[in-house]
């Protein structure tokens, strides 16, 4: 298969033209869209165990139809063809494909051969990610990405979907975003499995970056060429800049939020910093000689970039933490708010910070291509009388952050590629199907799927390669 990421060509002319290579596409995960969850084989996860436990999920929502999309696919990727994205960025779910972590499930992997044959068909490059978050459960009663074992069940589930779909699938992607499935799975409880451990979110972290190595390493073997890893960065400023307390708080997040999954990655090292803040919590006994080797013996083709907002970080304990602290060790913080718009999530709208991030990944990472594989928003979007679905904030923040883009790539960024996050609305976790991200509007009563605005809008971007000129 031959590299699918060449340099991107040089911008064409125009203040605010992207390269004709650049990737534009949309992104979604098993879970989030799929439904179907008893079906052909498929066995609970830990999002299906856990968004049954009373409290955990908003209005008590679950996955089991989600936006049906496992009997709806070939609809939704004329759908999406129809926008012009050159790129889909999704995931597969794991007991689908090794029901229970245990034999391959040929039913299961038949689902996604016809989704990457539909997806071809359509002129629709696929952008698999293996692991979004979806563990079977039976891992998890075995002890889940506490244990070591799972990242060598990792291996088995990658080396199965690489023979199906090897031939087809251009970009592999190990994991989506290990910092939330450790650190609010396993320390802060708000996602699957629930647990609140300090460590366990540490062991959890380790385990992971582990299976991506070791995955990493398989899959080169058996002739992937081009691999990666998607990680949540944010970008973490002092609440005040003149306090030492405030500054090194900010540098524990990073620590924890960022250079805690990259470092190892790119350099097989953890951060020196981290691993003395965390020295208390005892997590490293699950360190063995040869395991950061392991992490970093392939090197990645690409990262992934997943940008939402970024955080002020403050020493200062929160008055009301809401719940245990997603940082192991870092429980006196609080993340004040800034005088900037906040989206239905409450979080930042802060574009300046996605190109200090790519600027900052560039500078530390020369030579790693970036592609930003998830950047959207939720708003309270409502359906008009007409049947359509206007949503300028959600326009205007696609618009914000890809300016952004453009400035980091304009700073010499080596960034190649951008998906909205997502291309339809569908099931945000803990906060179940309320939070509505999607450039397309699903009616989870109907399944209809209805086009927004900003899917009209981001669909000429892609076409044209180019934003519009604000001024016109
Ligand atoms: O919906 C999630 C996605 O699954 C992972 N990244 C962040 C998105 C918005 O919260």
């Amino acid at each position: 298969m031959t590299t699918t990421l060449p340099a991107s060509a040089e911008a064409a002319p125009g203040p605010l033209a992207f390269p004709p290579d650049f990737r534009w596409g949309v992104a979604t995960a098993s879970y989030q869209i799929e439904g179907a969850a008893a079906e052909d084989g498929r066995t609970p996860s830990i999002w299906d165990t856990f968004s049954r436990v009373p409290g955990a999920v908003v209005g008590g929502d679950t996955g089991d139809v989600a936006c049906d999309h496992y009997h709806r696919m070939a609809d939704d990727v004329r759908l999406m063809a129809g926008l012009g994205v050159g790129w889909y960025r999704f995931s597969v779910a794991w007991p689908r494909v090794r029901p229970d972590g245990g034999a391959p499930n040929p039913a299961g992997i038949g689902f996604y051969d016809r989704l990457v044959d539909e997806l071809l068909t359509h002129d629709v490059s696929p952008w698999l990610t293996l692991y979004h978050w979806d563990l079977p459960q039976a891992l998890e009663d075995a002890g889940g990405w506490t244990v070591r074992d799972t990242a060598d069940r990792f291996v088995e589930y990658a080396v199965t979907l690489h023979e199906a779909l090897g031939d087809r699938v251009p970009v592999w992607t190990t994991l989506n975003e290990p910092w939330c499935s450790a650190f609010l799975g396993y320390t802060s409880g708000r996602h699957a499995p629930g647990r609140q451990e300090g460590a366990a979110g540490l062991r959890a972290a380790h385990h992971l970056l582990l299976a991506h190595g070791l995955a990493a390493t398989e899959l080169r073997a058996r002739g992937a060429d081009t691999l990666g890893v998607t990680l949540n960065f944010t970008v973490a400023d002092p609440a005040d800049p003149e306090d030492p307390a405030d500054v090194d708080a900010a540098r524990r997040v990073d620590a924890l939020h960022n250079r805690m999954f990259l470092e190892p990655i790119r350099h097989g090292e953890y951060p020196a910093d981290l691993l003395a803040d965390t020295e208390h919590l005892g997590w490293t006994e699950v360190v063995r000689d040869g395991d950061l080797a392991a992490i970093s013996a392939t090197p990645i083709d690409v990262l992934g970039v997943n940008y939402y907002h970024g955080d002020s970080v403050s020493a200062r304990p929160a008055a009301d933490p809401g719940g245990p602290s997603p940082f192991p060790g870092l429980d006196r913080l609080s993340m004040p708010l800034r005088d900037l718009p906040r989206t239905a999530m409450g979080w930042e709208v802060q574009p300046e910070g996605l190109t200090r991030l790519l600027l900052r990944l560039h500078d530390e990472h020369p030579g790693l291509p970036l592609v930003v594989t998830e950047n959207g928003a939720a708003y309270d979007d409502e359906v008009g009388p007409d049947g359509e679905v206007d949503d300028p904030e959600r326009l205007a923040y696609l618009d914000a952050h890809l300016r952004a883009v453009h400035a980091a790539r304009a700073g010499g960024a080596d960034v190649r590629g951008y998906f909205a996050w997502s291309f339809l609305d569908n099931f945000e976790w803990a906060e179940g199907y309320a939070k509505r991200f999607g450039i397309v509007h699903v009616d989870y009563d109907t399944q209809v799927r209805t086009p927004k605005s900003s899917a009209r809008w981001f669909s000429d971007v892609a076409r044209t390669g180019r934003l519009p000129d604000r001024s016109q």
